[in-house]
């Protein structure tokens, strides 16, 4: 690669958590974006291990799981050689900057962040002090890599904002030093609902196995889950707000085809519930199978998938530890 072509590109970033299973709801949300983007970006791309823990994992689930998420990456095309593709817990920085960052963070501006209070609602029994903290260390993630841009959705709006008033502070604080990201809105990128409860986004960590589809679900498992998809009474393949469940199927089918919401309609028209599901289980299958086959064979070969994490952790670690310690002689410490 050369250097100077890679360093005149912006730099994207973004994260995902091994908290479950990868699901279409990741796909087609992020992570099909997160391919188009290595064309026009100089990517950085993680496994959130760090932040999975959040809430309790059962560690062989975890290990096993940071291990797929991370083949699952190099499968749907992301390209370890090109960009810096690492899992986090590797590049110790990113706790490192987290600890200066939090003594720059008000208790006042974390306890207003919505996705704790969501989180801890939905887990009482471990409300923890990472949970509570999450956005700072999302803030070291974003600012020890100079990044640009930071693709999001609705949900992560305010921890950007949040890592963006950090890095004003602390620059003003201690001197520039930190780049205040942008947000990066892509131009495609659905947001998929839940298959039992459209009013809920579909979240691979939800305990119910028919509300998701996995990227690496069998094929008959996908079309059973469509099958089984939650909709309501009238038997009309129409986008409505009334109609929450066959409207979050069409926006499935309308993402995986990119025909419009009203192709889709005039597609099915006069077509029952039952064929229309059958026929979104039946595209999305097809969408996955290329990205699977790829998937099975990337696993089988575990020397391999070691030596691209260990090469991507080094990368990562060489522009991290860089703003890690700028950011520690600026505060004041010895280094
Ligand atoms: N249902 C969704 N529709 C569209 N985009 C989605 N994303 C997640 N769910 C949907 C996007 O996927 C990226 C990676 O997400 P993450 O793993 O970092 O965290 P998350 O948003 O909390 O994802 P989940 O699946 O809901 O995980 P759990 O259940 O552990 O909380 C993000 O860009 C996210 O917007």
């Amino acid at each position: 690669m050369c250097e100077t072509a890679q360093s005149a590109k912006k730099r994207a970033l973004s994260f995902i958590q091994p908290s479950g299973l990868i699901t279409i709801g990741n796909y087609l949300g992020a992570l099909k974006n997160w391919v188009e983007m290595q064309s026009e970006f100089d990517c950085i791309y993680a496994v959130a291990d760090l932040h999975a823990i959040t809430v309790y994992q059962e560690p062989q689930k975890l290990r096993s799981q940071i291990y797929s998420t991370y083949a699952l990456l190099l499968a749907i095309g992301i390209d370890p050689e090109k960009h810096t593709v690492f899992i986090q817990s590797h590049v110790p920085y990113h706790t490192q900057l987290a600890w200066l960052l939090s003594c720059n963070t008000q208790f006042g501006e974390m306890s207003r962040m919505t996705q704790f209070k969501d989180k801890s609602a939905k887990h009482p029994e471990n409300v923890n002090v990472g949970l509570f903290s999450y956005p700072v260390l999302m803030a070291a993630d974003i600012l020890l890599y100079n990044s640009d841009l930071v693709p999001v959705g609705a949900d992560q709006k305010q921890h950007l904002e949040i890592a963006r008033d950090i890095a004003g502070r602390f620059n003003n604080r201690y001197g520039e030093l930190l780049t205040v990201p942008e947000p990066y809105i892509p131009e495609t990128g659905a947001s998929i609902k839940s298959l039992q409860d459209p009013s809920k986004k579909m979240s691979k960590s939800d305990d119910n196995p028919n509300s998701w589809v996995a990227v690496l679900d069998p094929r008959d498992v996908i079309i059973k889950k469509f099958k089984r998809a939650v909709t309501d009474s009238d038997s009309c393949v129409r986008l409505s707000d009334d109609k929450p469940g066959i409207s979050n199927l069409i926006g499935i089918y309308s993402a995986v085809t990119g025909k419009s919401a009203g192709e889709v309609e005039k597609e099915f028209e006069g077509v029952g519930y039952g064929d229309f599901k059958a026929a979104v289980g039946e595209v999305v299958a097809d969408m996955l199978a290329p990205v699977q086959k790829s998937y099975a064979e990337i696993i089988k070969d575990k020397a391999a998938l070691e030596a691209l994490y260990r090469q991507g952790a080094e990368k990562a670690s060489r522009i991290a530890a860089k703003t890690c310690y700028k950011a520690m002689k600026k505060v004041g410490f010895v280094l």
